[in-house]
This record gives structure tokens, sequence and C-alpha cells, in this order.
């Protein structure tokens, strides 16, 4: 898990190759190489925090500075105007394996209701 929670910081840094969709001074933005979706890329704030609730908790402004990177990222996608859904996980049951917070930006396509 250690590894995991260096990969999207040495992703950021440009140590490990990422096909990288859109960054500013405060987020990045890749796609997911596992991709659930036509369109499947991840916002992370390049400064670090667990998941979703610490950000929020922590630095309000620059969750709001990945959310807006999220719908930069739709807009550059094309997919604003068909709409896209945007999902934190945190923790065991949602499957969170990376322990730096990130926003999966999924559509292009029909997605189907969440679930199990
Ligand atoms: P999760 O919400 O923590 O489960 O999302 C982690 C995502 O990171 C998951 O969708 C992986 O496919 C993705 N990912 C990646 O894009 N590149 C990597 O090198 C690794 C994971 I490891």
């Amino acid at each position: 898990m250690s590894d995991a929670e260096t990969l999207f910081e040495r992703i950021i840094a440009g140590e490990i190759p990422a096909d990288v969709v859109y960054e500013d001074d405060k987020t990045f933005a890749f796609r997911d190489i596992n991709p659930q979706a036509k369109v499947h890329v991840l916002v992370v704030p390049k400064k670090r925090f667990r998941n979703v609730g610490e950000l929020a908790a922590s630095d309000p402004e620059l969750l709001s500075a990945v959310v807006l990177s999220a719908r930069k990222v739709a807009e550059l996608e094309g997919i604003a105007e068909s709409g896209y859904r945007v999902v934190f996980n945190t923790d065991g049951d949602a499957g969170q394996t990376v322990f730096h917070v990130h926003a999966h930006v999924l559509g292009g396509e029909q997605l189907g209701l969440f679930g199990r």
C-alpha cells in the first residue's frame, strides 16, 4: 500500500509516465490505466490528502479546485454537454486503493446505475 500512496506523487512529478489530460498549479489529471468507461480520467490535487473528507475539512478551496478541474476535463474530453460522473472512493467498501485523494471523471457513454 505504501507504493500506491506515493504513486500519484511520482506521476505528478513526471517520474512515471501518464497520459496527461490537464494540469494547472493545484491539480493534475490523467487517464486511468484501467478505464471503466469510454472516458475515465483521474483528477488529483498536487498536495496529498488521504480522501475527499480530509481534503474538504483541511482545504475546501483545493476541493473546489479539484471539482473545477473535473469540469475542465469534461469540457476537454467533449462530454460536458452529454453528462459525466465524478466519484471519490473512500476507504474499504468503496474500493479505494490509492490513498491520495482523486476524483474519477467518467463518461462518454450511458453509465450504469450505482450499486454492487
Ligand atoms: P481508487 O478509487 O483508489 O480505487 O482508484 C485508483 C485508480 O487508480 C484505479 O482506477 C486504477 O486503475 C488507477 N491507477 C492508475 O490509473 N494508474 C496506476 O498506475 C495505478 C492505478 I497502481
